[in-house]
């Protein structure tokens, strides 16, 4: 039986809503939408919010293949892992992601062209974290979980863990893949976070695939059962549900904020595409364990889901639909007029203050770029 056998569910499998679009309950885990809001419409934003992240998705792979980006990194099947745990933040929590984070830099609210401007290279970061509490995409592998681990040490001397004050009680959440679960740095993130009970929560998106490495060549038990030799929970949920991940994450978070320290969630998905868009997956995977992950598709369990119970209405999805694709058509046309960077602005924003050796460095480059000036005039 596999691991998101749609009928009988793995017992440690979280799963709220089948890939046949049915609800199931979980013995420990309910999906709740806050007071005062209507079931129907958080659902129904949730899938907004899938679709749209994956029209950003599909739109930036174009813009990479037409050479308007360097790189991208495509997170197409892992919505429901994004949104579903993207809208569990509160506004004062921190997030730390990877690179494929393109989904809940969404839900906090970054505009997806700024996202471009890093794999455009038109900047080096490519927004304030102090501005939508996300932090900067990190490309070496699991840095951000000892980032994150150091925050949330930081946010409980700051004494804001556990006052009973929801907009006052913070927790910090960080991302990142099966594959990082192999480096020092997730292990030492997860041993602090466990002695100093950090408000910290660990999202692991596990997509199967690290590069070319399968996870099964990586561990040898399941990933979440790994907390428990740290001393927290860990907990599988069906990352392609996005009910289940938003529910998991909720109370994983809002244990940390009460002050009962760290856990580790593993979303267990599928990455359908290549690990970005300079990888060819098909070199290292058979096309049958596509085809069997694509019946497990996030986006579309939920319209089944809606539709069946008459909970959306055809023009309504017809609707975000369009939506989607004017989103399309801005991130075309905003992507191609995006100003080209001062090369010299590398060496300012190293450090907050400048160091006399990066002064140097500087001087050198603008000495040996405008050696050429003097060439051409
Ligand atoms: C410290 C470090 N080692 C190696 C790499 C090269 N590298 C880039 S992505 C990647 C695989 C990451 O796999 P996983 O953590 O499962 O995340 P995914 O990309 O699948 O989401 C590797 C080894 C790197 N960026 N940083």
């Amino acid at each position: 039986m596999g691991l998101n056998d749609p009928v009988h569910p793995e017992p440690d499998l979280v799963q709220l809503l089948t890939p046949e679009g049915e609800r199931v309950d979980h013995p420990d885990y309910a999906f709740a939408v806050p007071d005062g809001t209507d079931e129907a419409e958080v659902i129904r934003g949730f899938y907004r919010d899938m679709l749209l992240t994956r029209r950003i998705d599909t739109e930036s792979t174009a813009l990479q293949r037409h050479g308007e980006l360097g790189l991208w990194a495509q997170l197409l099947g892992q919505e429901a892992a994004q949104i579903g745990s993207g809208r569990a933040f509160a506004p004062q929590d921190f997030v730390f992601p990877t690179y494929r984070e393109h989904g809940v830099a969404w839900c906090r609210g970054l505009d997806p062209l700024q996202v471009l401007t890093l794999w455009r290279g038109s900047e080096h970061g490519g927004w304030d974290p102090a501005e939508y509490n996300f932090a900067n995409y990190t490309v070496v592998i699991g840095a951000q979980t000892l980032h994150a681990t150091g925050y949330a040490m930081g946010v409980q001397r700051d004494g804001l863990v556990g006052t009973g004050d929801p907009e006052r009680d913070t927790a910090v959440g960080v991302y990142f893949g099966d594959g990082a679960s192999s480096q020092g740095d997730v292990s030492e993130a997860m041993v602090f976070a466990a002695s100093y009970n950090a408000p910290v929560v660990f999202l692991c998106q596990n997509n199967q695939w690290a590069i070319s490495a399968g996870s099964e060549r990586q561990s040898r038990i399941p990933l979440y059962q790994r907390a428990s030799g740290f001393g927290f929970p860990g907990v599988r949920v069906d990352g392609n549900d996005v009910l289940a991940v938003n529910a998991v994450t909720r109370a994983a978070l809002q244990r940390a904020r009460d002050g009962e320290g760290p856990m580790l969630i593993e979303a267990f998905t599928y990455r359908m595409g290549a690990h970005t868009t300079t990888d060819d997956p098909t070199r290292y995977r058979t096309s049958d364990d596509v085809e069997h992950w694509k019946l497990k598709d996030p986006i579309a369990r939920v319209r089944v889901y809606l539709s069946r119970n008459g909970l959306a209405a055809p023009e309504w999805f017809a609707d975000v639909d369009e939506e989607a694709d004017e989103l399309g058509h801005r991130l075309r046309e905003g992507c191609k007029a995006l100003p080209d960077p001062d090369p010299v602005g590398m060496f300012d924003h190293v450090y907050a203050e400048q160091t006399p050796e990066l002064a140097r460095q500087r001087a050198d480059f603008v000495a040996y770029r405008d050696s050429f000036a003097e060439v051409v005039a």
